[in-house]
């Protein structure tokens, strides 16, 4: 029995176990770095220890100081979440040498993991079904060029060290072979330090399905059904979701048993996830094992009833499972969607700074929230930007579907830019709706999904008039002699009724000038809106404590933000972001004299010379963090005069890279 759990991770994943853990009444430990001094996982453990600076490497990756933390609160076990320690044997090893359970596989089951050759030559001798391929040693281009000709193209060259898609190479004609493998292998050098490579057959427009596996320490397993994860970006999962769409029951079967046979050939222990691809005529084929537990789990819990953390907690005590396979059965339809703060406008680069609101939907039966955040927070550059999951459950596809489409109009989040609507279109898309999900979704798609142009709309018209009307009430209050408690201009509503006053703004939103006029009082505002594009008119009644409003006799929902000169409106399920610019004509002086590193991560190239004229939008540097490559690009035409970077190095968030010139 485990009495006390210390929980060597951060945000949602280390909220989501917090929860389980007090249901089980075992006590919670939390470990924080200087960024999350005031953070929610500290407030809701029951005690909490100071790791060190913001940088994960001096916090969160310090295995002397989590172990030390441990032992110092008396922890009997810790649960490493995912990303971090999770997957890091040594960090297995010392939990076990200073007497700690690891909640997680041993340390071996890690390792045989660690080089995707030597887990493939495991999985053959366990039967367990892999792409037709070559994963040996010997890597003499001339016999390599054999087996791609022997696979047939077309082929695809895998880094043994990799991951997420590095070292990766497509090669479709035998002609391209060695120019691909010389890419290939100076990519998985320049990577992992390591340029073996494997080749597999190239599984066209292939889905990614996994299956969730569980063992104990006395030799059983069962598997807990599939998640299907093919809808990606840049292998960054978008939507998950359980069952898999289409999957037949013997595919199913087959697809579980194989994962158990993957789980049982390398004596592994605790929560696993079994990686396949599934290609159009149902063959699957083993990818890799992840010896975690994943971002994804809860769309398994939603369908199975289970709760996966304390699976793991029992299991790791030494408990037998706490079901068998033929306990377990699917109800359904469920899915996740992960929220973060970053910008699809702007090639998914993350956003960082003050969440001025992060209100998510109310948790209700089939609607879960899983957020480690709350209003007020710092998205900082030092983590993933995540800010929330969102997971729904309904009793088929199409229900749970409709379900996470509403959620996610409820959501509200201001003060950075994040991916709702991204999202929205996406599930929304027909064919997504159709369930024909694949690795190749948001490519195929990329048009209707990213092209399309916010449209400004009536409500949200209606609903920056309000906030504009607001605004200016605000600033003629602050204004009014402090002395009078009795002026007119306390009373908080436009006291000047009946008056007539046309007022006037010029609205930046959505990329487009806008000029919003309004004339009345906090019981009826009459508004007046015009585009270049199109104008609309209206009027807004009964903003009761700013959560209704009655625009044109219609009664939606709305709220707003405020922050200076900016704001946000929540309409009726959308979101307006905009600026009010100053009363004089002519664009706000952008001086940007430079570009900063959005968050920490390694420059991998520069793209233009230092005295580059460039033009807006160009491509300037690419940098790596989070396993992504983010592009940053001109913010107007302009010079280039500088780099304080180079290639290869390390930057700090918020660290000035470029010092650019606007054009005047
Ligand atoms: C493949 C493949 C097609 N054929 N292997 C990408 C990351 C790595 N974990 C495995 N990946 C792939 N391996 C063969 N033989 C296509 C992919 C792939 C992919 C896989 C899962 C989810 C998203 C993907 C996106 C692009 C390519």
């Amino acid at each position: 029995m485990i009495r006390k759990l210390l929980i060597a991770n951060r945000g949602e994943i280390a909220c989501r176990i917090i929860r389980t853990a007090r249901r089980l009444g075992v006590a919670t430990v939390a470990v924080y770095s200087d960024a999350d001094a005031n953070a929610l996982h500290v407030q809701q453990a029951d005690e909490a220890v100071h790791l060190g600076p913001p940088p994960a490497r001096e916090s969160y990756l310090d295995i002397d100081k989590v172990i030390a933390a441990a032992k110092q609160t008396g922890a009997d076990a810790i649960h490493p979440g995912y990303g971090f320690l999770s997957e890091n044997a040594r960090f297995c090893r010392a939990c076990e040498e200073a007497g700690i359970i690891f909640v997680g596989p041993p340390a071996t089951a890690i390792e045989a993991m660690g080089s995707k050759s030597a887990a493939k030559r495991i999985m053959e001798d366990a039967n367990v079904p892999l792409v037709p391929g070559y994963h040996g040693t010997n890597q003499d281009p001339g016999i390599l060029e054999g087996h791609a000709n022997r696979i047939g193209y077309p082929v695809l060259l895998k880094a043994a060290a990799g991951g997420g898609g590095k070292g990766m190479r497509r090669v479709d004609r035998a002609d391209d072979f060695h120019a691909a493998l010389d890419a290939a292998k100076r990519e998985a050098q320049n990577a992992f330090g390591d340029d073996l490579m494997l080749i597999e057959r190239y599984v066209v427009n292939p889905r990614h399905v996994e299956i969730q596996v569980f063992c104990d320490k006395h030799g059983k397993g069962v598997y807990l059904f599939e998640r299907d994860c093919s809808v990606q970006r840049r292998h960054q999962k978008v939507v998950e979701e359980a069952p898999a769409p289409g999957l037949n029951p013997e595919t199913r079967k087959k697809m579980g048993e194989a994962a158990l046979r993957a789980a049982h050939a390398i004596g592994y222990v605790g929560a696993g996830t079994v990686e396949f691809l599934l290609d159009a005529s149902g063959a699957f084929y083993f990818m890799e094992m992840n010896t975690r537990l994943q971002v994804e789990h809860p769309v398994t819990e939603m369908i199975t009833g289970q709760d996966l953390v304390a699976w793991q907690l029992a299991v790791a005590a030494g408990d037998a499972l706490p079901l068998e396979q033929d306990d377990l059965y699917i109800v359904g339809h469920a899915f996740e969607v992960r929220i973060y703060a970053e910008d699809p406008d702007n090639d998914f680069l993350p956003s960082t700074g003050k969440l001025l609101r992060h209100q998510p939907p109310a948790e209700d039966k089939g609607v879960r929230v899983d957020t480690g955040v709350q209003t007020g927070d710092e998205i900082s550059v030092h983590y993933d930007p995540m800010i929330s999951k969102l997971i729904v459950h309904g009793s088929n596809r199409r229900e749970a579907l409709a379900k996470l489409d509403r959620a996610l109009q409820q959501y509200q989040i201001a003060g950075l830019r994040h991916n709702i609507e991204f999202l929205r279109k996406v599930i929304n898309h027909s064919a997504f709706a159709n369930g024909r999900v694949s690795t190749h979704f948001i490519e195929d798609y990329e048009q209707e999904i990213l092209q399309q142009e916010q449209q400004l709309n009536a409500l949200q018209c209606a609903g920056i008039a309000a906030f504009l009307h607001h605004h200016d009430n605000r600033v003629l209050h602050r204004a009014a002699p402090k002395a009078d408690p009795f002026s007119p201009w306390h009373s908080g509503s436009n006291w000047r009724n009946g008056l007539s006053v046309w007022r006037s703004h010029r609205v930046e939103v959505h990329g487009q000038e806008v000029e919003v006029r309004y004339c009345g009082n906090d019981d009826k505002l009459d508004w007046q809106c015009a585009a270049a594009s199109d104008a609309h008119s209206g009027s807004i009644t009964s903003r009761h404590g700013q959560s209704i409003a009655i625009v044109d006799g219609r009664r939606v929902s709305y709220t707003s933000v405020s922050d200076g000169e900016q704001g946000t409106v929540f309409i009726n399920g959308d979101q307006a972001d905009f600026r009010i610019l100053p009363a004089d004509i002519g664009e706000s002086a952008e001086s940007g004299h430079g570009l900063e590193a959005p968050m920490n991560g390694t420059i991998v190239t520069l793209l233009v010379e230092p005295g580059s004229a460039v033009e807006k939008d160009q491509p300037l540097l690419v940098m790596e963090a989070m396993k992504m490559e983010h592009t940053l690009r001109a913010p107007a035409k302009g010079t280039v005069s500088q780099f304080f970077c180079a290639a290869g190095e390390l930057v700090d968030g918020g660290s000035l890279l470029i010092d650019f010139e606007a054009e005047a």
